[in-house]
């Protein structure tokens, strides 16, 4: 994520989600838009946002339902204005460079709590993972399907209500008998029901972080997941860095390595699928070795 973001401290976080719980609780929308804004402007960091806001306020204000202090359309109010919160986060956010690895996300059929799953996908979005978000209500048999054609390198299933969980082990058992071997990652309180006796996922993540982290080491202990498009991309990136650290044009680094400037261009850009010649042409012309433009 990125650095500029502002993380505040817990007094400042806390003080900040009791006021918009209660606009929220309240109905005081005005005062729900001027927090927005606030924090929007300030550039508070989307997992403080998502994790310790909305998350938090949202459970309470369940809470609050189910103990019958609050109307179903109080409720659906709030999580209608968190849903709008997070929109206005999702477009102050720049997406960055993708990885080339990519992700199938779903609520499991008979859940409708979306939340969970569409902070999972911006989380990944934003940490440049190719997301296709399915949203809920998707049939077993459809979803299968669906992935079959699709191919993602991982599936990541998401059970809030407890009763969805059954739909979700069948879930599982039928995307493990797909040929393509489809890593699976589950979370949501529905599916922590069944993290520790299904042997069949590959991961358990409470919130979305987790989840990046767990899929991201899952990609570097298994280095063939990895697409040639994205290996030319971080090459190119590489070598441009270089570059420009040393201040020379592509025109100059042409000229050096013997090789055309539209070639140059063509590997930065990791349109390239450079032959290990020219690569040594390019490192040789820049002071470097091979092997430093091949690492991480
Ligand atoms: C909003 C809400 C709804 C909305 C959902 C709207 C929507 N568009 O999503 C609506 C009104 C549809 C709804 C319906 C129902 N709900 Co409801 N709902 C909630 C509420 C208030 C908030 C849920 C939420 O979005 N939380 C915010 C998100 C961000 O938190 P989260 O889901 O836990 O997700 C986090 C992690 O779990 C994790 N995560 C979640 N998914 C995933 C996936 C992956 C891959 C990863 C990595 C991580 C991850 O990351 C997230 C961020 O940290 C909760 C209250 C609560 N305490 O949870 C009740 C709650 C979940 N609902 C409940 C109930 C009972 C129902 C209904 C049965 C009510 C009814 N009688 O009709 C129906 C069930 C409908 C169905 N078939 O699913 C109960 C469940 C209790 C239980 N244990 O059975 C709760 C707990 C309320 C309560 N206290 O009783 N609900």
């Amino acid at each position: 994520m990125n650095s500029n973001w502002y993380v505040p401290p817990k007094k400042e976080i806390q003080s900040v989600g009791n006021q918009l719980q209660y606009s929220l609780v309240n109905g005081h929308y005005n005062q729900a838009n001027v927090i927005s804004r606030t924090i929007i402007n300030q550039q508070w960091s989307p997992a403080v946002i998502y994790l310790d806001l909305i998350r938090n306020i949202l459970n309470h204000i369940g809470n609050l339902w189910h103990e019958g202090k609050i109307l179903i359309s109080e409720e659906h109010r709030a999580t209608q204005f968190c849903l709008l919160l997070m929109d206005r986060v999702r477009n102050n956010f720049r997406i960055p460079q993708p990885k080339g690895l990519k992700i199938s996300l779903t609520t499991i059929e008979d859940d409708k709590h979306v939340i969970g799953s569409y902070m999972a996908a911006d989380f990944f979005r934003w940490d440049g993972w190719n997301v296709e978000l399915l949203g809920s209500s998707i049939p077993n048999n459809d979803l299968i399907t669906y992935i079959r054609a699709s191919l993602p390198n991982f599936v990541l299933l998401s059970s809030t209500y407890p009763k969805s969980v059954g739909k979700l082990e069948e879930a599982i058992d039928s995307i493990k008998t797909l040929e393509k071997n489809i890593r699976i990652l589950v979370g949501g309180p529905g599916a922590q029901l069944i993290k520790d006796s299904n042997k069949k996922i590959d991961g358990f993540a409470d919130n979305p972080l987790q989840a990046i982290s767990l899929a991201n080491s899952l990609v570097d202990a298994n280095p063939s997941m990895i697409p040639l498009e994205t290996v030319l991309m971080s090459l190119g990136y590489k070598i441009q860095t270089v570059r420009k650290n040393m201040n020379i044009s592509q025109n100059t680094l042409s000229e050096k390595s013997g090789l055309a400037r539209t070639f140059i261009s063509a590997v930065e850009q990791g349109k390239q699928n450079v032959s290990l010649g020219s690569l040594k042409s390019i490192s040789d012309s820049l002071g470097v070795s091979i092997s430093s433009m091949l690492q991480d």
